[in-house]
């Protein structure tokens, strides 16, 4: 039985309206399906309702449809969920404070997505949420058969990581590959071909459940420890008064090496926390793992090497003024789960500086006490570094010419490297930065 898709006749629904589920819900709006967002925050139903997204993502234009009956937005499963013929699960996947994976969300999303289920409908539920394997079969099972629902008839279950790159236009919910696992292949199959009609990328049915569920925690892992080696290359190749930037750029030349940039860290809600899942999984099979625990271990240190760095460069500084520019964990978003300048901004102020931050995507009331918010670059004088710890847009387009007025010192700290040190050195600063050579 091949299972034509109508989209004018699909309805879906999305149950997490946040930087990844509202993209994907418009991209199936966009792709002629009937859609349904679900969200538990008012919050965030008004503002979508409004017409705008609830978070900050410049890299992302949202045309959100109004008075379209094909779409709307709601925070009552009951009045949406039994009327759906594919059910998405797109909420977040943090760690506790100790690191252990946190599935409070998947859990509570799923058990109101199965309570509202119409059991004749045969409904297709598909977490999207990145987990580690075997948690959408053990979670979504337990509920189902709490509440005496028979999978495989009464309603199916899938896996298909969202990859998104949030602030990244061009790895959008309507560009990214997908994958779906799925124990019965037709029904996989299906849901490869539904997601062909949102994605101009590959859409493919990949097996079992969990092997969508371990190709989503891999691609994570394997991006920490890829960052991991170039920060930890950052810390060692400046002794010898190499810049890793030009090594890195040098290697990039042999076509299967993947070049990544050496920072103040790795923040994200995927990126830094996925390894958790990863080594919490290990440990659970009796085989832990050894090589993400110490990649973690790198990244986590860096806002603290760069901190050590900043404080060598000012050692002669009584009480230093620094200004960091950017707060968000990567460039044009306004996101700040886990960002590596938070620990940043702590250890410069605990060792006695005065930091003030400018994020222009970050509101003021985001931002931790211990740091002085900036409303323009400009707005600050007498400062003694500026650190670049975000690499936004603006950050970029700094007029450095003009710049000495803020920090006469012309100090300035490429946290990102994403500056010329050659271009900063012409105009008369002094250039110094992750992985260069010089007073780090
Ligand atoms: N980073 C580096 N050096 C690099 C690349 C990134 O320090 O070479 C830092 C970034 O500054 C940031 C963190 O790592 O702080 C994560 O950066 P990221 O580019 O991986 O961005 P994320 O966290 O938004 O990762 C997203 C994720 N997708 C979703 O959240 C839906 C992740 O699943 C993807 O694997 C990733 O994009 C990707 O592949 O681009």
């Amino acid at each position: 039985m091949s299972m034509e898709i109508d989209s004018s006749q699909t309805h879906v629904a999305v149950v997490g309206l946040g930087y990844v589920g509202l993209p994907t819900a418009l991209a199936f709006h966009q792709a002629g399906f009937h859609v349904r967002g679900i969200d538990v925050s008012q919050r965030a139903i008004e503002s979508i309702k409004s017409g705008k997204p609830p978070f900050v993502d410049e890299g992302v234009v949202f045309s959100i449809p109004m008075g379209d009956p094909r779409w709307a937005v709601s925070a009552d499963f009951s009045s949406v969920i039994p009327h759906s013929d594919i059910v998405l699960i797109t909420v977040p996947t943090p760690v506790n404070a100790d690191k252990t994976p946190d599935l409070s969300y998947v859990r509570s999303a799923s058990r109101s997505v199965m309570e509202a289920i119409d059991p004749e409908r045969g409904t297709i539920v598909v977490l999207e949420s990145t987990v580690y394997p075997g948690v959408t079969r053990k979670e979504l099972g337990r509920i189902c058969s709490d509440l005496g629902i028979e999978i495989g008839k009464q309603v199916r279950i899938a896996y298909s990581p969202e990859r998104i790159n949030p602030g990244d236009p061009l790895h959008s919910a309507s560009s990214v590959d997908r994958i779906v696992g799925c124990d019965d292949s037709e029904i996989g199959q299906y849901l490869a071909e539904v997601y062909s009609n949102i994605t101009s990328a590959n859409s493919s049915y990949v097996g079992p459940i969990e092997v969508a569920e371990a190709a989503k925690l891999v691609e994570n892992v394997q991006r920490d420890i890829d960052i991991a080696f170039v920060n930890e290359l950052a810390t060692v190749l400046p002794r010898m008064g190499i810049d890793v930037e030009q090594v890195l750029s040098a290697a990039a030349t042999k076509w299967n090496f993947h070049r990544h940039t050496p920072g103040i860290g790795v923040g994200g809600h995927c990126i830094p926390v996925d390894p958790y899942y990863y080594s919490s999984l290990a440990e659970d099979l009796g085989s832990p793992s050894m090589i993400s625990p110490i990649a973690r271990r790198i990244n986590e240190g860096m806002p603290i090497f760069a901190a050590d760095s900043i404080l060598n460069i000012l050692s002669d500084e009584e009480k230093p003024r620094v200004l960091l520019l950017g707060f968000a964990y990567k460039e044009n978003t306004g996101d700040i789960r886990e960002t590596p300048v938070t620990d940043l901004s702590r250890a410069l102020s605990d060792s006695g500086c005065q930091v003030f931050v400018w994020d222009p995507h970050v509101g003021e009331s985001s931002l931790p006490i211990w740091v002085s918010p900036v409303e323009e670059p400009g707005g600050v004088s007498d400062i003694d570094i500026v650190v670049v710890s975000t690499a936004h847009d603006e950050c970029l387009k700094i007029d450095w010419d003009s710049f000495s007025e803020v920090c006469p010192s012309k100090r300035v700290f490429d946290g990102r490297r994403c500056l010329s040190p050659q271009d900063l050195s012409s105009k008369g600063w002094k250039y110094f930065g992750i992985g260069f050579p010089g007073p780090n």
